[in-house]
């Protein structure tokens, strides 16, 4: 297999149960060849979609291995950073990036703070105007229709059409010089992504057949496999391109009685080593 041998970090959540975040990116980033540091943003029993998940905050120990990791000179090649939980966040991880950055290493940012046109819990409006400047420096933002419908300003719409979405991708295009990644665009039994180009000003969407089934995490997955993707070398539409089809592939082969989070091991290993030929 072909190894992109590049240090990168990724910044998120650990949530013990549930497939999400930390559990979900560490191995497909490894599948993807990958050493990833890792900055714990906190600790939860589960996800927040369970009812009775513990919160453990770690922004000190963020803070305190910010400052372990520049003593010691780490330097990473890409950052990659999904759900983050309070939005002291913001400002830590913004620092981590300044300071730990190698020359030109690209930003990836999910902003995972909520979907079905809904925050997730613990997260407010305080929260969202965070990410919209948080975002503002990332090289590529990965949001869902209801993330980005909060980050434009613009009131949530269940289904858009492509003129729609053109329209929220040029809103959301204001806020910063990233690349627009905009999942769960859906049309007709159809599913997929519209990708927004700042360089053209050009949307192009991709979509697949849709399958049955709402999954909890499967952004995780989509963020994690186009960022192994887009640093093996792919550009933002094949690598985005590769990661709706592995959600779809993960989603396929799910074992229907797993419901907190799609079985995406099973074929993690053959779909990383293609992709990475
Ligand atoms: O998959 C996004 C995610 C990550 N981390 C936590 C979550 C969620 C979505 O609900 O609750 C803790």
């Amino acid at each position: 297999m072909k190894t992109t041998a590049k240090k990168i970090l990724t910044v998120q959540d650990l949530s013990c149960v549930g497939q999400c975040s930390l559990t979900v990116a560490l191995p497909i980033l490894s599948a993807f060849g990958l050493e990833t540091g890792v900055l714990p943003t906190a600790i939860l029993s589960e996800h927040t979609m369970f009812k009775n998940f513990t919160f453990l905050d770690l922004a000190q120990n963020m803070e305190d291995t910010l400052e372990s990791w520049k003593k010691d000179g780490h330097r990473f090649a890409a950052f990659y950073t999904g759900y983050l939980g309070k939005k002291e966040h913001f400002g830590i991880v913004e620092r981590a990036i300044g300071e730990l950055s190698e020359a030109g290493a690209p930003v990836i940012i999910d902003p995972a703070f909520g979907d079905n046109g809904r925050l997730y819990p613990l997260f407010d409006e305080e929260y969202v105007n965070g990410m919209r400047e948080y975002v503002s420096h990332a090289d590529v933002i990965l949001p869902n229709i209801t993330e980005a419908c909060f980050l434009a300003g613009m009131p949530y719409a269940d289904r858009l059409d492509r003129a729609g979405v053109c329209t929220l991708l040029s809103a959301l295009a204001k806020g910063g010089k990233y690349h627009i990644v905009l999942t769960g665009v859906e049309e007709e039994g159809k599913i997929g992504f519209a990708h927004y180009d700042p360089a053209t000003g050009k949307t192009e969407f991709y979509l697949r057949p849709l399958l049955d089934g709402r999954f909890h995490g499967t952004g995780d997955i989509f963020a994690s496999v186009f960022t192994g993707a887009y640093l093996a070398g792919k550009d933002m539409f094949s690598s985005a391109k590769a990661a709706a089809e592995f959600v779809a592939l993960a989603i396929s082969v799910n074992d229907r009685t797993h419901t907190y989070g799609v079985q995406f091991e099973k074929q993690l290993a053959d779909f990383a080593s293609d992709c990475l030929r």
